[in-house]
């Protein structure tokens, strides 16, 4: 498939999506969104990606949020829902797929761009980052998951405030109240994301996996539930190869070489 909105790169186990729409600061339009599903699925057939990375093209934009010429041609509620409906399945996606998104945040990551960021596992950001729902200003709400990522993330009052004003917050912000991990100096930002997309990516496939769906699954539930979940999460790791080689590799005193994959 060829991307005109998106750059897909896979190298040494890790997959990048670079959103690139500079001209209209990588704003989510509806092909957009089609080909990061594309992009997603492929993916998802590939055993040997490990990780995936967001980011967007350019130096002033991660995504500035939804294409709002595209939003203001779209003026029955029916369409609307559509729009949104493609939009929730894009950030599902990420939020479910089985390996951990990165999300590295340079510039303007608004509305959508803020939602997009959220369904990732976590958020590295550049000094000159700046999030925010402003969707309210337009005469909307975050339609894309941000009413609800967002108090999960950040707490309900503190959300509320963000998604009833409007206001962008910068990086520092976003760091103090737990949206982001990391901030950094923009040039150094794909070059710590990429240490640490690199590190996760040494570790075995089946047990990233059955991580991020326990602390996932986990967040929905009550702690003796989400404890059940890990239960039975554990148990799947215990059943694949990357277990033996884990503990036999300590034994041995030699670094471990995960293949990720379930005994047969
Ligand atoms: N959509 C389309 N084009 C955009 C967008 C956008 N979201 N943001 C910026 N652009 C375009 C501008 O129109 C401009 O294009 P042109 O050069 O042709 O005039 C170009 O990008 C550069 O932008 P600016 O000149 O405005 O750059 P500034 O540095 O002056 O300002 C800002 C940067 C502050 C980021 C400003 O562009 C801005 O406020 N953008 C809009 C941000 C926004 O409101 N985002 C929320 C959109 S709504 C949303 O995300 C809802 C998601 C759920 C949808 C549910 C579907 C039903």
């Amino acid at each position: 498939m060829e991307y005109t909105n998106i750059i897909f790169q896979v190298n040494n186990n890790i997959a990048v999506i670079t959103f690139n729409r500079p001209k209209a600061l990588n704003a989510l339009n509806q092909a957009l969104l089609l080909e990061v599903t594309t992009a997603l699925d492929e993916i998802q057939k590939n055993q040997e990606i490990r990780v995936l990375i967001l980011t967007g093209a350019g130096d002033k934009a991660f995504v500035a949020g939804a294409d709002i010429t595209e939003l203001a041609k779209t003026l029955d509620s029916i369409q609307a829902k559509y729009f949104a409906e493609i939009g929730h399945r894009v950030m599902n996606r990420i939020q479910e797929l089985p390996i951990p998104v990165i999300a590295a945040v340079n510039g303007f990551a608004l509305g959508g761009g803020s939602e997009i960021a959220l369904a990732c596992d976590f958020i590295y950001a550049s000094e000159n980052a700046k999030f925010g729902l402003p969707e309210i200003t337009l005469g909307l709400i975050p339609g894309f998951g941000g009413t609800q990522r967002l108090p999960r993330q950040i707490g309900k009052n503190m959300a509320k405030e963000l998604i009833f004003t409007g206001k962008m917050i910068n990086a520092s912000t976003a760091y103090e109240i737990g949206m982001v991990n990391k901030v950094l100096p923009p040039e150094t930002l794909m070059e710590e994301v990429m240490k640490t997309a690199n590190t996760i990516a040494s570790k075995g496939r089946v047990s990233l996996r059955a991580a991020k769906q326990a602390v996932n699954s986990g967040m929905d539930v009550d702690l003796a539930t989400g404890c059940k979940l890990e239960i039975d999460a554990f148990s799947i790791c215990m059943a694949g190869e990357d277990a033996k080689e884990g503990t036999s590799a300590f034994l041995e005193k030699r670094q471990p070489v995960f293949k990720g994959r379930l005994n047969k």
